[in-house]
C-alpha cells in the first residue's frame, strides 16, 4: 500500500459534458491532490441510474466524463481512474450496507427528500433511496482516509463513518473510519441565468450553465448574456451582486489571479468589458481540453482499455475489502472445486 493517505471521489456521467462548477468544484482540486494521495477518482453510473438515463446516452457520456477528468490533468497512471460499475464490489457492498442502514437514518438524507420531492413518489425508485448506501460502500472499499467532498455531501459521508463504526462493532474491525473533508475554499458557482441557485448538469434550463465541452461561441454568449445587476460597479458582494460575484469568482479561479486584482483592474469600466475578460479565460482553458477530449473519443478501444486496466487495479485493492466483510457478517464463502 502507498505510503500517501487514500484519497476517494467521484463523479456521476449524467450529462455528455461536465459543466463548469464541476472543473472548479471538482477536477481542479483533485488535479492537485493526487500530487500527494493515493487517489482513487470514479465514474459513478450505478448513481447516474438513480434517475431514469437513455442507455445509449450513458454508455457515451461515461466515456466523455473519463476523457474529461483525463484532458482536465488527471493522470491515470498516478491516480486509479475508474468506472464504478467495472467494479462489482461496489454493488455488493451496498447490499450488505443496506442490512445495517435504518429506514429512518436513510429517509433523512437531505439530497433524497429534496430530488424525491422534485420527481414525485412514482418516479422516485428505491436505487434514490439508497444512494447514500452505495456511495458509503464506494468510500469504504478502499480504506479510504480522506473524502473531499462540497458542503451538500457532508451528511452522506457522516453517515458512511455511522455505518463503518457500526460494522466495525457489531462484526469486529473492518473498515476505515474516513475523515470529512470538506473543501472549504472551494468555490461554489451559481447558475449564470440565476445566480441563487447552485450550477448543474441537470439544470433545467441550459442558459445559465457554462458546458466545458461547449463551442467558445456557445460559452461566449452564455458570458455576455449573464445576469448582472443595474448598479454596475464591479465589486465582489455576494449578498446584494450574486451575478457578479459569481463572474468575480469564476475568473478568478480560471485565470489564477485575486478577486482584488480582477476588482481594481476592472474599476470603472463595467459588465461588458468584464465579462469579454472572461470570455478569453475560459477559452484558453477549456479550448486544449476540448481539443484533447476529441483526441481521446477518436481512439475509444484506447481509452477503453485504459479504463479497464484501472479497475482491475480498483477491484484488487475493492475484493480485499469486501471478503472481509462478507466473512465479518458471516456469509458462507465459497470453496474452490
Ligand atoms: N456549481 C458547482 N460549484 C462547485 N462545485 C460543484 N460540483 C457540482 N456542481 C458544482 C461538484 O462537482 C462534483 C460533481 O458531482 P456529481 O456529478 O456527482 O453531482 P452533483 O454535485 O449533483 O453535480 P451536478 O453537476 O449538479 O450534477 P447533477 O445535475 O447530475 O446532479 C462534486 O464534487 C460537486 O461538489
Amino acid at each position: 500500500m502507498s505510503s500517501k493517505p487514500r484519497l476517494y471521489s467521484g463523479m456521476q456521467p449524467s450529462a455528455e459534458s461536465l459543466q463548469i462548477g464541476n472543473y472548479i468544484g471538482a477536477l481542479l482540486n483533485w488535479k492537485a491532490l493526487q500530487q500527494t494521495h493515493d487517489a482513487y477518482f470514479s465514474i459513478v453510473d450505478l448513481h447516474a441510474i438513480t434517475v431514469a438515463q437513455d442507455p445509449a446516452l450513458l454508455r457515451e457520456n461515461t466515456r466523455r466524463t473519463a476523457a474529461q477528468y483525463i484532458a482536465a490533468g488527471i493522470d491515470p497512471s498516478a491516480s486509479t481512474l475508474y468506472v464504478q460499475s467495472h467494479v462489482p464490489a461496489h454493488a455488493q457492498l451496498a447490499w450488505v450496507l443496506n442490512t445495517i442502514t435504518g429506514f429512518g437514518e436513510a429517509s433523512r438524507m437531505t439530497q433524497f427528500k429534496d430530488k424525491s420531492a422534485r420527481q414525485g413518489t412514482d418516479a422516485t425508485t428505491v436505487g434514490l433511496f439508497a444512494y447514500p448506501t452505495l456511495m458509503a460502500a464506494d468510500i469504504l472499499l478502499y480504506d479510504t482516509q480522506i473524502v473531499p467532498v462540497g458542503e451538500d455531501q457532508r451528511q452522506h459521508v457522516e453517515l458512511t463513518r455511522d455505518l463503518a463504526e457500526r460494522f466495525n462493532s457489531r462484526f469486529g474491525p473492518t473498515f476505515t473510519v474516513p475523515e470529512v473533508s470538506i473543501v472549504r475554499d472551494t468555490a461554489k458557482i451559481y447558475d449564470l441565468q440565476n445566480p441563487a441557485a447552485k450550477m448543474s448538469k441537470s439544470a433545467e434550463s441550459h442558459a445559465g450553465v457554462i458546458w466545458v465541452l461547449d463551442e467558445p461561441s456557445v460559452t461566449a454568449k452564455k458570458i455576455m448574456r449573464a445576469v448582472t445587476d443595474a448598479d454596475g460597479g464591479v465589486v465582489f458582494d455576494r449578498e446584494n451582486k450574486p451575478g457578479v460575484s459569481n463572474l468575480l469568482t469564476i475568473y478568478s479561479v480560471m485565470a489564477e489571479r485575486s478577486v482584488q486584482s480582477l476588482e481594481d483592474e476592472y474599476a470603472g469600466r463595467g459588465y461588458g468589458d468584464l465579462k469579454k475578460g472572461l470570455v478569453e479565460v475560459v477559452a484558453g482553458t477549456f479550448g486544449p481540453i476540448r481539443e484533447r477530449v476529441q483526441e481521446l473519443l477518436g481512439d475509444p478501444a484506447e481509452l477503453e482499455r485504459l479504463l479497464a486496466h484501472n479497475a482491475e487495479r480498483a477491484a484488487s485493492v475493492a475484493d480485499v475489502t469486501l471478503a472481509r466483510a462478507y466473512a465479518g457478517v458471516g456469509l458462507l464463502p465459497r470453496t474452490s472445486q
